[in-house]
């Protein structure tokens, strides 16, 4: 259980990342999948990370401190068309020596859109992470978007696009459907993560 929360600091370089031995957990996806209603789903804060129905929203790598345990690390989305080439090209340096530099990186989340399902950018990124040895979970978000009769389809079709095996976890920050799951499976960093 996430008992507490609170924002550390936004960060654009390695060289801002606090200097403790505490894991981190990297959000990653596309703009608008949801990554900050993640975080304050997951740390049942409404308003803790900055959320908006405006893609590009997250613009540095913004550090919030769980549990007082680890840090949950949210991060600009990609594929946001009205976003310079320079911009573009800066955000992804930022986040590429942000996994290749920061040791205490433990986890990624990647996120998929549920009613969209993994785009050919999301596949591309899922396969660059592929090469690298950090434990990889995907996360598909918004259920709630999607018809009931028609979860269970969507489901096996999104699992088929990824490699088997794959964690893959199904969230609602909406409806909180699937936070608890992911929270109590994968946010466990109290017992073996270190
Ligand atoms: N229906 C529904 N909407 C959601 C859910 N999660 C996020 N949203 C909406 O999707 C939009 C984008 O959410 P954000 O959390 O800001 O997305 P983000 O991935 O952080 O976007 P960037 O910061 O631009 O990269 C907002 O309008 C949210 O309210 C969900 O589970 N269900
Ligand atoms: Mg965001």
């Amino acid at each position: 259980m996430i008992k507490q929360a609170e924002y550390i600091k936004s960060a654009v370089s390695v060289s801002d990342l606090p200097v403790d031995d505490l894991p981190h957990i990297l959000l990653l996806g596309r703009s608008n999948v949801g990554k900050s209603s993640l975080i304050n789903a997951i740390t049942n804060r409404k308003s803790l990370a900055r959320v908006s129905g405006t893609p590009g929203k997250t613009i540095t790598l913004n550090l919030y401190l769980l549990n007082n345990s680890f840090y949950l690390v949210d991060a600009p989305g990609y594929g946001y068309a009205k976003r310079s080439k320079t911009q573009t090209q800066s955000f992804l340096k930022m986040i590429k020596d942000y996994i290749k530099y920061n040791g205490h990186l433990k986890k990624i989340f990647q996120l998929v859109d549920f009613n969209v399902g993994p785009t050919e950018d999301d596949l591309n990124l899922y396969r660059e992470l592929q090469k690298i040895d950090i434990k990889l979970v995907i996360i598909a978000t918004k259920y709630d978007k999607v018809k009931s009769s028609f979860r269970l389809k969507q489901e096996k079709e999104i699992r088929s696009k990824f490699l088997d095996g794959q964690l893959l976890y199904v969230t609602s920050s909406e409806s909180k459907y699937g936070i608890e799951k992911l929270v109590n499976e994968v946010i466990n960093f109290e017992e073996d993560n270190h």
